[in-house]
């Protein structure tokens, strides 16, 4: 693969100034071993995808990859390739834009789902994006596959014993080189095999050699102005330079095995060495020396470093009225702390400083599968949503299909809806019942019930955006467990034989539970303000509260411990999120909205992790407001024509809201099957004492087998939501 940058430099052979001993220690040479994050060997480096969808399609197409080319999602453009941005072109313009710009370029849509397929396709023409929007979700999956065969390339140029690779988000990877760097050097330089002299650790590694170092097509950052070219290398930039040659191969592998381009950073940390990624793209290297990080990291805006692109960086801009690391440099630790609270004071006086001494974390494992749509409009009906959550399992289902599931080499223990009303995000959680197989109507028949509680709870429509995760993967083959351990035993398994695979409700959890049951997130106004801010979005430890943060993300923006998840795709939105930081989060993993039950410190990071969302169509019965109905009817106002009164419970609600009562009453149905063990019927709710917020009232329900409304389901819809007919 043809080197892009021009830009580098070799370390020249003469005149040189010769230091007497290496900087470094041979118990500095042991912890290299290791792997150690506070080595000052340690070398890491960032790999990360150029264009990556836009690859994906190329590769995919056969297309010549000099053509530009840029990946739709509806009517916004996801990713561009680099010819095509020679034309200026950014994900933020529109399909019109982009066509003026550059007549020639190819928009390939992204692969959807649509109600009844078994699996995703490509065959929704760009041009129709608008029209089939409605009846279509997007998928995501031709992506992570790539993403899956690329992270499979890369661990296999490694040894196997000395790899520790850590997948950032799709197209991205971080990779300690430290382990097999220090092999490498034993194997090269005969004087480091020996022990140490005198048995001490803290002595002087003898000096590197004066030989010039190669550094290939590298672009090699330049050094701080306190160092020379014409300063003897030591042995951290010999590890670097081994590092970049181990680098070096693994991209060339990706591009002869499986024709994609990508840019790496090495550096001594993730921090630098993701900075370098994006230094010399596409297909470039950039290696920044030990010695060059200060006059590297001077030129930067702290904005562009992670986790200051969003309100903690505006915080610090506002407080010290600049955004240049390089004079940020001069502001005293104390005035740092006193400004930003202790923690982030100290945190941001290393940062700027590149210093991170955050691990290269090798799970790679996906903890939680998710499927996710928004409505516009907004849906209203049972009915419309429970084809919509067919279409969420069919995806998960494939995906747990590929996990090694029906082999029970992996299994979810949890299934998780998020219903998104307006301004408000509720989820309920139910666990996948062990001891049976998973299928594909199993997990629909436990969405379908979790939905229903969605619906008992009241203010289910209109719903905006609905999401299906399946979280708690087990393995089933470790810990001795095997097969077996996914089998239960005795009284557990009478009842699981006896009862259908349905959610029993009280084994669900709501999210807008009362504040007070919330984990406090710090509030001291440290660093945990703004990092541990997305640990707020859940009710406490569990496996359970924390399937909803696993969702697939630009996981560097993010905390480390979200690293490792298998998300998906949210149709429309993630275009929209283009920046530095945190917004570059998948909308799809936005779990939830912030609300008022998050404590007020964690607040600023919810806001830039999830920034709200425009409310689409706003909703006619909102406006109304489901408490109005209720007061009539307590009022005792008499029916007009326009009114109806529910027949199962005698409440008197609006017409346009009988659908929705509805499915209240058949969702109530559904619950009450699911419980064990069965309830006498239901007593009628009385007027005057209407239930807390099921949407106003009742129909004949159960007399239309499962209480479905035929008809009369599209009357409370917004305008154009009839249009959405599947099939
Ligand atoms: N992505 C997206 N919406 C965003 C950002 C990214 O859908 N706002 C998707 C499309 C990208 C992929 O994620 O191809 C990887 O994101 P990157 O930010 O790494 O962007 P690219 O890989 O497209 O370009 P670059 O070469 O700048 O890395
Ligand atoms: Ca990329």
């Amino acid at each position: 693969m043809a080197e892009s940058s021009p830009n580098f430099f070799s370390s020249p052979a003469t005149p040189r100034r010769t230091k007497r001993k290496s900087r470094f220690t041979y118990k500095n040479l042991s912890t290299l071993a290791h792997s150690a994050p506070n080595c000052p060997l340690r070398v890491i480096a960032h790999i990360d995808l150029d264009a990556f969808y836009a690859q994906c399609e190329t590769v995919r197409l056969g297309i010549d990859p000099t053509k530009p080319l840029a990946v739709q999602q509806w009517q916004g453009l996801i990713a561009i390739n680099y010819p095509a941005r020679a034309f200026g072109l950014t994900r933020h313009v529109t399909i019109t834009e982009a066509k003026e710009k550059c007549p020639e370029i190819i928009c390939q849509h992204v692969a959807t789902w649509k109600e009844g397929d078994v699996k995703w396709t490509y065959d929704l023409d760009g041009g129709d994006a608008a029209k089939e929007i409605a009846t279509r979700k997007v998928s995501l999956d031709p992506y992570r596959i790539q993403s899956r065969r690329i992270l499979a390339c890369i661990k296999d140029c490694l040894p196997a014993d000395k790899q520790r690779v850590e997948k950032a988000s799709i197209d991205e990877v971080f990779i300690d080189l430290s382990a097999q760097v220090h092999a490498l050097l034993l194997e090269r330089y005969s004087e480091l095999r020996g022990p140490a002299p005198y048995d001490d650790p803290t002595e002087p590694l003898p000096r590197p050699p004066s030989t010039a170092l190669d550094w290939a097509a590298d672009a090699l950052v330049d050094l701080d102005a306190t160092q020379s070219e014409e300063d003897h290398p030591d042995w951290d930039d010999i590890c670097t330079l081994l590092a970049s040659e181990i680098v070096r191969d693994v991209r060339q592998r990706i591009f002869d095995d499986l024709h994609y381009t990508c840019s790496a950073g090495l550096a001594r940390n993730k921090m630098v060495a993701k900075l370098g990624s994006a230094h010399k793209k596409p297909n470039g290297q950039t290696v920044i020396r030990n010695r060059a990080v200060q006059h590297f990291l001077s030129s930067f805006k702290f904005t562009k470093i992670r986790n200051l692109g969003g309100k903690l960086g505006d915080e610090i801009v506002a407080a010290f009225s600049t955004e240049l690391v390089s004079e940020l440099l001069p502001v005293p630790i104390e005035q740092l702390k006193k400004q930003l609270g202790d923690d982030t004071g100290a945190w941001l006086y290393g940062i700027i400083r590149g210093e991170d001494l955050s691990e290269v974390n090798p799970r790679t494992q996906i903890k939680s599968m998710l499927s996710a749509k928004s409505f516009r409009p907004s849906i209203n009906s049972f009915e419309v949503a429970c084809k919509w959550l067919q279409i969420f399992v069919a995806d998960i289902f494939s995906r747990l299909v590929e996990e090694g599931v029906l082999e029970n080499k992996r299994r979810p223990k949890t299934i998780n809806l998020h219903h998104r009303q307006g301004a408000q995000t509720r989820s309920k959680q139910a666990p996948i019942p062990m001891g049976r197989q998973i299928t594909e109507d199993g997990l629909c028949e436990l969405a379908r019930n979790l939905l229903a509680q969605v619906i008992v709870d009241g203010r289910a429509w209109p719903c905006a955006n609905l999401s299906l995760s399946v979280g708690g993967f087990e393995d089933g083959v470790t810990n001795n467990k095997g097969i077996g351990g996914f089998l239960v035993h005795g009284e557990e398994a009478k009842a699981l034989r006896d009862q259908p695979l349905r959610v029993k409700s009280r084994g669900t959890r709501e999210k807008t539970e009362p504040k007070a049951k919330k984990r406090k997130v710090g509030d001291s106004g440290g660093i945990t303000r703004f990092f541990g801010g997305l640990e707020r979005q859940e009710s406490g430890n569990s496996e359970l509260d924390r399937v909803a943060d696993d969702e697939e993300t630009k996981m560097d923006e993010l905390q480390p411990d979200l690293n490792g998840a298998e998300g998906d795709e949210e149709d429309d939105l993630y275009a929209a999120s283009e920046g530095e930081g945190p917004a570059k989060v998948h909308d799809a993993a936005r779990p939830q909205h912030p609300s008022q039950d998050h404590p007020a410190s964690s607040q600023s990071l919810i806001d830039q992790l999830y920034p709200p969302e425009p409310d689409e169509d706003p909703p006619d019965d909102e406006e109304q407001g489901d408490d109005n109905h209720d007061e009539t009817n307590a009022d005792g106002v008499q029916p007009s024509a326009d009114d109806y009164m529910c027949t199962r419970c005698q409440t008197l609600l609006a017409q346009a809201n009988k659908a929705e009562h509805e499915d209240f009453h058949f969702a109530q149905d559904l619950q009450e099957e699911a419980s064990s063990p069965p309830r006498p019927p239901r007593k009628p709710v009385p007027l005057a004492k209407a239930p807390p917020r099921p949407p106003n009232v009742g129909s004949t329900g159960k007399g239309r087998g499962r209480g479905r409304p035929p008809a009369s389901s599209t009357l409370g819809q917004e305008r154009g939501q009839r249009k959405l007919a599947f099939g």
